[in-house]
């Protein structure tokens, strides 16, 4: 090709021409070139083409074009991603280990990793331990002794398995195309999740699905074009959905699948009412928690919170030393949970295990004991809080005839008054640390739930009549609020990375200007809520609640689709293939795919797993150990905003290609890349960088550049962030509240605007004080969410008066302890040989399902038995684990199985793979409030007896051409 570079005046030229893999290049203009940039100055030239690139400059000079690029999208792509490779051909990167090994780093969702590889295949991965030269760790004096975490990262089991899964035999490795799908002809949509696959090449598979988004557009007008993700991704800043994928989806168009809060649930729906923290979705401040317990915690109620199997979130088991030091200092423990869980099995303590939905009936005969016995913070309720004689005359009784008693609670929860009694009182007694879901602050399976709301209110509750932020009194269980560096900046994932996205990530407030990049916005508004997408597709109609953070009132606006003159949608884009394993009542996933109304399905996966067999078209994406990324390990961004305080250090990792993509998959980027090729949209993707572009203009606009050079980082891999200096700690979360000061810790939130007194000073809602009848529920009609937060049984299951009925079991499904979520499940992982994970059993993999020594003999199961789960909504086949770590009625199996693998049609038949979700109800929580409740569900629980081979062959739909 001939390129021909140009002043707009045409005053000075020259061409370059690429041909057989040489140069020639001449003075003045070419009579036939294919592209061309025009510059309108020598300086705008000179400026844009010198190697050194400023992107602001660059940026600037396109938006108001004074530069402009005229020829064929693929080859001004080709020219500028070459232009580009000026700057990072030939780097060095990875540590040479001898013997022919080299020693790469990359992030997993749970902890970096050291990479060792050899002829471009992985040997092993081995957290990662630091060396003298890294920053030293912190150390906290609390009780006559000095507590310092080991200097190492710690990483998660499913990690750990990442070998197996980069080396899965469930890896896409080429495009393909199901057999019965013609884009021209008859697409069978009926078929599908049955018919097979035939392999395609990348050109055959792109223009599909290029010619489909050129054609809807055309002739459907916006909206017609659905997109479909999950709430996670592999890690990084470049490759993540919130990156990449919307800065594609932005150019294009595209209707939003749009997520509700599902970790957050109750806190978003039900918390943030009462005190605030939109910007978290309602869960509380991070900061000092771990130094302050250390220093005067006396005792730590875990309540529907196991971080030793959630990692609170991506944070692997950095605070499982901590909490050891809790132990150690005689800090007393307790576990309210229907499961004796994994962290009340390591650290031992008082279990208490109410039915599971029955939590908020237990807080308030709390709340009751404190009233009666004087056991709260009067001075703080009187001058922090508003609403509480309100509050308390519906605890006491005299609001609606019922005292909020433990025995009241007794008959609700299955929890002996006696020990609800007791724990009341040594609760409001000692300094206490109330560590409400696995972040301690926050999310935890008890706010997803039918009474979701109600019990993440309860926890707001408890904390504001027990004087939130006084010495030893706060949200927390070690998880959070290590004392880390907070004013080093390097984005989080929720930050946008090249996105350019203005409103569902943190980019134009975070990003934008440290990392300059172009800014893109979706033209179209249409949105669908992910957990009705199904209602949406075969009904064609559906209302939503949104998830927007800016503000308390803003989940009250509904949303409608279709949106007036918008399309309804034709074609889904499904990032990833969770949804059967992960969202409520899963068979809805399969109606919708088999529907008439949903002509065309693209899946852009890395596995053939889950309900990518039932795509159309399959992109294959490989896994981010074979391309290039960075990112900071927990470093979310966003919602999750310093989530790093779960951690020992910071650490920033450069994620290195540690092997080329297997097969013939492509990164996400590259993929996105070629599709916006065709579309015209190539470099307006690029932006003439590469991916490897990018994570170096992601490291220079961060803090890391400041102390390591780019040579240096790439080479080894990672950078340790040096903790604070101990006189410049973060305060402690709500001590500036207790103490009625402005807010002193260092984060942005609420918005100015949100206050309603001066700046910074009290809390979010209208009164600027902790609310127990909030102002906001008021101006609400919600007969499921009154201002006034009544005890409300679940709409399914959890009361004592509940008939025993034909599905008398309740089942919880929690977040997986070995796997996160669908990630690290199936597909041939090693996670797979676990026993209290899945069970081999005739060659299959079943995921286990624990059910009480009462239940299991009353239906003669024994340990390791095939059973069946049922309800009216489906039946999924599991192997028992008979436990004395249940309460009788209550069955326990994790959510988000990666498998799917039905014994007959797909949606008819039992399920083998362990979609208990397929159990799971698709109500919201509240009507007026799009949430997910999985864990309100009724089962009934019989040993199998059945036929266990998939009867339809295309059940299984394995990719033969692969
Ligand atoms: P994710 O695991 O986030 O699951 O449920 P989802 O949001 O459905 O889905 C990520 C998908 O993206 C996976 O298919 C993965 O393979 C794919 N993916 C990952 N990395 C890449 C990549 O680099 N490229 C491509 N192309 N694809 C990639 C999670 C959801 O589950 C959550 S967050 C919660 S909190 C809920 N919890 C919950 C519960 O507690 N109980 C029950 N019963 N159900 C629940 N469901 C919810």
């Amino acid at each position: 090709m001939v390129a021909q570079l140009k002043l707009m005046d045409g005053s000075v030229a020259r061409w370059i021409e690429f041909r057989d893999g040489r140069i020639l290049s001449g003075a003045g203009l070419h009579p036939k070139p294919d592209v061309a940039l025009a510059f309108k100055s020598k300086a705008v030239a000179l400026k844009m083409l010198s190697p050194k690139q400023d992107f602001l400059f660059n940026i600037d000079a396109v938006k108001n074009f004074k530069t402009v690029m005229t020829g064929p999208d693929a080859l001004l792509s080709w020219l500028t991603g070459t232009i580009s490779m000026s700057q990072t051909i030939g780097c060095k990167y990875g540590e040479d280990q001898g013997d022919g090994v080299t020693r790469y780093t990359n992030n997993t969702n749970g902890g970096p990793v050291h990479v060792y590889v050899k002829n471009d295949k992985i040997l092993r991965m081995t957290p990662i331990e630091f060396g003298a030269e890294d920053a030293p760790t912190w150390a906290i004096e609390a009780r006559d002794r000095a507590f310092q975490p080991p200097r190492k990262t710690s990483l998660a089991p499913y990690g750990l398995a990442s070998k197996s899964l980069v080396y899965s035999k469930e890896r896409l490795l080429y495009p393909m195309k199901r057999v019965d799908f013609a884009p021209n002809g008859a697409r069978n949509p009926q078929n599908r999740g049955v018919s097979g696959y035939e392999r395609i090449s990348w050109d055959e598979a792109l223009d599909i699905v290029a010619a489909e988004i050129k054609r809807l557009k055309r002739e459907c007008g916006p909206g017609a074009i659905a997109v479909s993700h999950g709430s996670h991704h592999s890690w990084g800043n470049v490759g993540y959905y919130l990156s990449a994928l919307f800065r594609f989806f932005n150019l294009v168009g595209f209707t939003r699948v749009m997520h509700n809060p599902d970790s957050w649930e109750g806190w978003y729906w039900g918390a943030t009412h009462h005190w605030g923290h939109t910007m978290r979705l309602g869960i509380g401040e991070t900061f000092g928690q771990v130094e302050d317990a250390l220093k005067n915690c006396e005792l730590m109620v875990f309540w529907s919170s196991d971080p030793e199997t959630t990692a609170g979130v991506y944070a692997a088991f950095d605070g499982t030393v901590r909490r050891l030091w809790a132990k150690d200092l005689g800090i007393k423990f307790v576990h309210i949970d229907p499961y004796w869980n994994h962290t009340a099995a390591l650290l031992g303590g008082k279990w208490i295990a109410p039915r599971p939905t029955t939590d908020p009936a237990l807080a308030q005969a709390i709340c009751h004991v404190w009233i009666e016995e004087g056991l709260y913070d009067k001075e703080f309720v009187k001058t922090r809080t508003t609403g509480f004689d309100e509050w308390a005359a519906y605890i006491m009784g005299r609001e609606d005839g019922t005292p909020k008693t433990p025995e009241w609670a007794e008959k609700e929860t299955g929890v002996p008054a006696r020990d609800i009694r007791a724990l009341a009182r040594e609760w409001g007694r000692s300094k206490t640390y109330l560590g409400a879901g696995g972040a301690g602050n926050g999310v935890g399976g008890a706010c997803r739930s039918a009474t979701g709301a109600q019990w993440a209110r309860m926890m707001v509750i408890l904390m504001a009549m027990q004087g939130l932020g006084r010495p030893g009194v706060n949200f927390g269980n070690m998880q959070i609020g290590a004392p880390l560096d907070f004013n080093f900046w390097f984005p989080g994932y929720a930050d946008g990375g090249i996105s350019g996205d203005l409103q569902w990530t943190g980019d134009a407030p975070n990003t934008y200007q440290r990392i300059p990049h172009v800014l893109t916005m979706n033209p179209c508004k249409q949105m669908i809520p992910r957990q009705f997408l199904p209602e949406a597709i075969i009904n064609g109609e559906v209302v939503g609640y949104p998830t927007d953070p800016m503000s308390i009132r803003n989940q009250f606006i509904p949303f409608t689709y279709p949106l007036p003159g918008h399309s309804r949608i034709q074609m889904l884009y499904k990032y990833g293939g969770a949804s059967i394993g992960t969202m409520t009542e899963s068979n809805r996933w399969i109606r919708m795919y088999q529907s008439e109304n949903l002509p065309f399905v693209v899946s852009q996966s890395i596995w053939l797993e889950g309900e990518t067999k039932f795509a159309d078209v399959i992109l294959p994406a490989c896994t981010n150990f074979e391309r290039w990324d960075i990112g900071e390990w927990a470093g979310c961004g966003g919602y999750g905003y310093m989530f790093p305080s779960q951690l020992n250090h910071r650490v920033v990792v450069m994620q290195h290609p540690c092997i080329k993509p297997l097969g013939e998959s492509r990164s996400d980027f590259e993929i996105f890349r070629d599709l916006a090729t065709r579309l015209g949209l190539g470099v307006a993707f690029t932006e003439g960088s590469s991916e490897l572009d990018w994570c170096k203009r992601i490291f220079e606009g961060s803090d890391v550049s400041k102390y390591i050079s780019w040579k240096k980082f790439l080479r080894k891999g990672y950078y340790v962030v040096p903790a604070e200096q101990e006189a410049l700690r973060a305060p402690t979360s709500y001590r500036w509240y207790y103490e009625g000061r402005k807010k002193d810790v260092p984060e942005p939130f609420p918005l100015p605007g949100d206050y309603s007194g001066q700046w910074l000073e009290g809390m979010q809602p209208q009164s600027g004080k902790i609310e127990f009848i909030p102002e906001s529920l008021k101006a609400f009609e919600d007969p499921e969410r009154p201002a006034l937060n009544r005890y409300i049984p679940s709409w399914e299951g959890g009361t004592a008066a509940e008939p025993a009925g034909k599905h008398p079991i309740q089942l919880v499904s929690p977040h997986i302890r070995y796997s996160f979520h669908t990630f690290g499940d199936g597909k041939d992982s090693t996670i797979n040989d676990i026993a209290e994970h899945r069970r081999l059993i005739d060659g299959h993999y079943y995921l286990v399902c624990r059910l009480s020594v009462a239940d299991a003999r009353e239906r003669g199961v024994r340990d390791g038995d095939l059973i069946r789960l049922f309800n009216d909504r489906a039946e999924v086949i599991c192997a028992a684990e008979v436990s004395s770590r249940l309460r009788q009625g209550v069955a326990h199996a994790y959510q988000a199985s990666a498998v799917y693998a039905p014994l007959g049609q797909p949606g008819r038949s039992p399920d083998r793979g362990g979609c208990v979700n397929l159990l799971t109800p698709s109500r919201s929580q509240s009507a007026k409030a799009t949430s997910m409740a999985p864990n309100s569900c009724l089962i009934q629980i019989e040993r199998w007896t059945g036929a266990l081979k998939p009867a339809v062959a295309g059940a299984a739909a394995t990719a033969s051409a692969a």
